[in-house]
């Protein structure tokens, strides 16, 4: 790479200012940020994001599932645009950094270049992708697995959230129901800068992890049928309790997931009883569940054991437990060929780094498996993520898209 362009580096206050102006859409009083996707604080960050991207001279287009994609010209538009970004939706108790550092990024980068009057030979789409935390609707990174062919734009469209509201009727509420088809914008690579939402790189003192497998993921839709009956007046041997039952079952998981670990997590994050009320034994639950390995047989191991660890509980407790898996996302394997353009653009700006796995799904987990796809990570403090606490350095975040802007320069080559 040209002598000049190797000092390249990124506005680091300019993206900094980025992520602490859009963390107020949703700020919480704890210091971190709900915007949930496709509701009101995702539109006005959505409106924000494309005004910038305007002003940094792209022509932004939104598909009809809502993913932004920012194109900045290159001198020959008929190449592939390199893709960059990642996601502004949050966890309910989200932080600042989680998809907002790699989609701001993606913009800093835009902004980058056009302070250097630098060209790139393809054209670059700077991507915000709809629903990637799975959070409000299942499944997470939908919009991607979408334009990966792993769903119809019509199966997204209609799934809903806990109040029945569709994915359509989200996107029609916030105006972001874009004409574009899903996969219209033909992509030839995709980077994504991500925080690591881990603990590896921090421990080990690494600025920079270069991203070479994801975790497989298992998701499944659960509901205990038991009997709601008198809390006092009800023998113990009598009860049907759904509680009681989902606590057996939220503690099989984690001793199944120990069982097949170290590379194996197990987790039940929700749970809700149907008209709860302090005297009256729980009747009915719906909850939900995953699995996660890095190996797609341990995810096969894991909901081979679950089935008859379920039953038994189930027959024991004279209650029935109906699972229904939804969603099944296998291990990632990175392109090594984007693994090394990642590997050396770090190398070049002389930050430490280390190969890593990512314990997260990310839209770049899709994206790779329909094109070369990379990820890079940088630390965050404590590995501490979907939690306000969530925190991160203003140099970390800065080294890392500084390793997206040269990796991206890489692959797009340089005009002149
Ligand atoms: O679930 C995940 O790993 C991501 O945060 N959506
Ligand atoms: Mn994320
Ligand atoms: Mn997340």
């Amino acid at each position: 790479m040209a002598k000049h362009l190797s000092n390249l580096q990124i506005d680091s206050a300019r993206l900094w200012g980025a992520i602490h102006d859009t963390a107020q859409f949703g700020a919480t009083p704890k210091g971190g940020v709900r915007r949930l996707t496709l509701g009101a604080e995702d539109k006005r960050v959505r409106d924000w994001f494309r005004a910038a991207c305007e002003a940094a001279g792209c022509e932004v287009h939104i598909d009809a599932l809502g993913t932004m994609y920012a194109i900045r010209r290159g001198r020959d538009m008929t190449k592939a645009p390199i893709g960059l970004g990642s996601h502004l939706d949050t966890q309910p108790t989200g932080g600042k950094y989680d998809g907002i550092l790699g989609t701001l990024a993606a913009l800093e980068v835009v902004r980058t270049l056009n302070d250097a009057g630098i060209e790139t030979d393809a054209p670059l789409c700077v991507i915000n992708w709809t629903n990637e935390e799975g959070s409000r609707f299942a499944p997470a990174m939908m919009a991607s697995a979408a334009y990966a062919g792993d769903y119809t734009t019509a199966d997204i469209l209609g799934r809903t959230d806990a109040e029945g509201i569709s994915v359509g009727q989200a996107l029609d509420a916030i105006g972001y129901r874009g004409t574009e088809p899903v996969g219209q914008i033909k992509l030839g690579s995709f980077v994504e800068l991500h925080i690591e939402q881990g603990p590896i790189l921090e421990a080990e003192g690494k600025t920079i992890g270069v991203v070479d497998h994801g975790q497989g993921i298992i998701w499944y839709d659960g509901k205990i049928t038991g009997f709601a009956s008198h809390a006092g007046a009800t023998p113990m041997p009598l009860r049907r309790d759904a509680l009681a039952t989902l606590s057996e079952v939220v503690l099989a998981v984690e001793t199944i997931a120990r069982e097949h670990g170290p590379n194996a997590v197990g987790t039940v994050g929700e749970a809700v009883i149907d008209n709860p009320s302090r005297n009256v034994i729980p009747g009915d639950i719906a909850f939900t569940m995953e699995f996660r390995s890095p190996d797609g047989g341990t995810l096969d191991a894991l909901d081979r054991a679950l089935r008859p660890a379920i039953a038994e509980i189930a027959a024991r407790r004279k209650v029935a437990i109906d699972l229904d898996m939804i969603w099944r996302k296998e291990p990632t394997h990175f392109d090594p060929r984007m693994i090394a353009a990642v590997q050396s653009a770090s190398d070049a700006l002389g930050y430490s780094s280390r190969r890593i796995t990512s314990g997260a799904g990310h839209d770049a987990c899709n994206m790779a498996t329909v094109m070369p796809t990379a990820m890079i990570f940088v630390p965050c403090k404590d590995g501490i993520s979907h939690n306000e606490i969530e925190d991160a350095t203003q140099a970390d975040c800065t080294a890392g898209a500084n390793v997206l802007l040269h990796t991206v320069l890489s692959l797009a080559g340089v005009a002149g």
